[in-house]
């Protein structure tokens, strides 16, 4: 008996995960045609708490959000067009938590190597600075992404973010090459709460990792 109640509960415990977490699949979001060059533009924000809005059961957690239809959506699977530019805007509303590896503090991959910070080019930041990172290795994409000042007044608390609060603004653009499903993340451990930063929205698709469908 002991056996087969072991076996249900497990088996409960199985199907739980499967329904709730592994399912769980954020919706794509297509970037919106940019036409004089044939390519895409992309708009993201990143924020230090999601909100209950936009997520009811983890507002405290860390996230990217994706501009839609002029709303801000919390969704990390983005649809761009194959062999064309990319080009990014992205809003940073947090602050700084660091890079353990300071290789990740360089601009790699974008096109002409660089990347703008509040206007001006960079090419890399200090390690600590980062907030957050926009890597898509197997594009060898990775952009830091400088934290707004701990002491900033007009912190955004929750999620969506608007302008009105302190942000740094980046840009860069990348290009894309043939089809297929490719994997971006941010590889700063910006988890707070959890083990070595890592876990949570760090792992859990919708945060602070999704895909690129090149179509
Ligand atoms: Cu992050």
């Amino acid at each position: 008996m002991a056996v087969s109640a072991a076996v249900a509960v497990l088996g409960t415990l199985i199907g739980l995960y499967v329904s709730l977490w592994a399912k769980n699949f954020p919706r794509t979001v297509a970037a919106l045609a940019a036409p004089p060059t044939g390519g895409a533009n992309l708009t993201l924000e990143t924020v230090a708490a999601v909100g209950k809005k936009l997520s009811p059961q983890h507002p405290e957690w860390v996230s990217y959000l994706v501009k839609s239809n002029g709303r801000w959506i919390r969704s990390t699977v983005f649809k761009v067009p194959a062999y064309s530019v990319v080009h990014v805007t992205l809003y940073q509303f947090d602050t700084p938590t660091g890079l353990r590896n300071p290789f990740l503090s360089q601009v790699q991959g974008t096109v002409g190597g660089t990347a703008t910070l509040d206007g001006k080019a960079f090419r890399s930041i200090e390690p600590e600075e980062a907030s957050h990172t926009f890597a898509v290795p197997e594009l060898g994409v990775f952009v830091p992404l400088a934290g707004v000042p701990e002491e900033a007044k007009n912190q955004c608390e929750e999620g969506p973010c608007e302008l009105t609060s302190a942000h740094r603004t980046i840009t860069f653009s990348f290009r894309t090459g043939a089809r297929g499903r490719y994997r971006w993340q941010c590889f700063v451990p910006c988890a707070a709460g959890w083990l070595l930063g890592n876990g949570g929205p760090m792992q859990t698709l919708g945060y602070m990792d999704g895909f690129i469908d090149v179509v």
